[in-house]
């Protein structure tokens, strides 16, 4: 008997085509529920049942929660896998889910209200040990000499972020005290505008740190582990373009201390399921910034380096079941980078959908793909433009970057532009290289001029 019969995948493209294997491989039937132009979806014919939910638009289909919660009771599944994006971090649709009588594949509804608000998670990651920017430590009221006195007792520069932002939205970085109150407004009225919650708070604004994100998994028997850090530093417009593990230079000592850390986090909150603790790393110190409380995008990185399926972890503790491992049985073996292939074009950055004419996965030791393309699949332009992922791993960093370069040689996409140039550019560039980067680097460079050859 299976775990679970049966899980509604309520999400598309490379990410449900990943659940979708997950579940099958437990025995577990799927539910594919698609918008009108995603009914070619690899998963979609791959599933047990599937079920259009709208149009195109994500905010009739993928974002529709009465459509899926139908869809969920007309199948008669008994769970929801949200993916990342779309509602994976919604709080109101998870508590529909429940209500409704079903699983919800993630954290408690309470818990992902708890982490969408920075200032509240904030609060709470300090108040469980874990370390912070230094910083206004709840949100800002509205006396502009109270906050300047604040912000002036932190330093500058500082930087203003809005309760409800999150992943670079809604924030501001503020040099020197004459600007103060003007980015304070400014900010407040675009937090108003974007997410109907002025709150703001203020931090100490790091000039160039790395982006170390830790990977947690908890068990609702009380049990918890991490899986070890990612780097996921180097970005574009808070797009992360190559994510790795481990990040270069962290010891082991420094894993364990910060992965302990965030372990007794999850514990004393009654974390369940997959999680993603986001830190700033900077001058040998980690600072927390923000929890993720879904399976990110390049969890592929974690899964490679420590042998977990971290998909299948999430469906058994939503089930009720014990976490497979105990952190002892948990080890870091070599190195592993993703490289996120977008249809859009290399040197601007334009979306790039079309049909797929001629595509060859690469392959040999080390090599992962996950992607829901194929050929005569055409990218629609209504949604993100990731079509696949690359996971390269060796036994060092120099291995997994020697064996991304030859996988993304062999690599045949056609049909639609791609940014595999700027990968294959990057994966020579001598700062990334030595492992030398910043959350600025490639920004810096290509501003410089530097990227894929024209
Ligand atoms: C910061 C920061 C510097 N100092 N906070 C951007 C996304 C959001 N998750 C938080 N972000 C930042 N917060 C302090 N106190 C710089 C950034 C930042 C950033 C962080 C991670 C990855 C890429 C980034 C790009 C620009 C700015």
């Amino acid at each position: 008997m299976a775990i679970m019969d049966k899980i509604v995948i309520a999400n598309r493209g490379e990410i449900a085509l990943r659940i979708h294997r997950a579940c099958q491989a437990l025995g577990i039937k799927t539910v594919a529920v698609h918008s009108t132009v995603d009914r070619n979806l690899k998963h979609v014919a791959l599933a047990d049942e599937s079920v259009c939910i709208g149009p195109a638009p994500a905010a009739e289909s993928y974002l529709n929660v009465p459509a899926i919660i139908a869809a969920t009771e007309v199948t008669d599944a008994v769970a929801v896998h949200p993916g990342y994006g779309f509602l994976a971090e919604n709080a109101d649709f998870a508590e529909r889910v429940e209500e409704s009588g079903f699983i919800f594949i993630g954290p408690k509804p309470e818990t992902i209200r708890l982490m969408g608000d920075k200032v509240s998670a904030i609060a709470a990651m300090k108040e469980a040990g874990v370390p912070c920017v230094p910083g206004s430590g709840g949100p800002l009221g509205d006396e502009p000499e109270v906050i300047a006195a604040i912000a002036r007792d932190i330093g500058y520069p500082i930087i203003i972020k809005a309760a409800a932002g999150g992943g670079g939205r809604g924030m501001r970085v503020v040099n020197a005290e004459e600007e103060l109150d003007t980015a304070l407004q400014l900010t407040r009225q675009e937090a108003a505008a974007a997410f109907g919650d002025d709150t703001v708070y203020m931090e100490k604004y790091l000039q160039n740190p790395r982006h170390i994100e830790i990977q947690v998994m908890a068990d609702q028997r009380g049990n918890a582990i991490h899986l070890g850090e990612r780097d996921c530093s180097t970005q574009r417009r808070h797009q992360k373009v190559i994510e790795e593990a481990p990040a270069p230079g962290i010891t082991p000592e420094q894993r364990a201390e910060i992965g302990a850390v965030c372990v007794e986090a999850c514990k004393r909150i009654g974390y369940r399921g997959a999680g993603t603790f986001e830190f700033l790393y900077d001058d040998g110190r980690f600072y927390f910034i923000e929890m993720n409380t879904r399976i990110q995008v390049e969890h592929p990185v974690t899964e490679r380096i420590t042998g977990v399926d971290l998909i299948r972890e999430q469906i058994l503790v939503a089930a009720g079941e014990p976490l497979s491992y105990r952190q002892e049985d948990v080890q870091v073996r070599g190195h592993a980078i993703e490289c996120r292939i977008n249809a859009e074009d290399p040197h601007n950055f334009m979306p790039s959908p079309g049909t797929i004419e001629g595509f060859h996965t690469p392959g040999g030791p080390g090599i992962r793909v996950d992607s829901h393309i194929y050929d005569g699949y055409r990218v629609p332009p209504n949604y993100d433009s990731m079509i696949a992922k690359v996971i390269a791993h060796g036994h060092d960093r120099d291995t997994a970057v020697a064996r991304m370069r030859v996988a993304l040689d062999e690599m045949v996409l056609g049909g639609i532009k791609s940014n595999i140039p700027l990968h294959q550019w990057l994966l020579k560039d001598e700062g990334f290289l030595e492992g030398g980067f910043n959350i600025h680097y490639l920004e810096k460079r290509l501003q410089d001029g530097a990227g894929p050859e024209r």
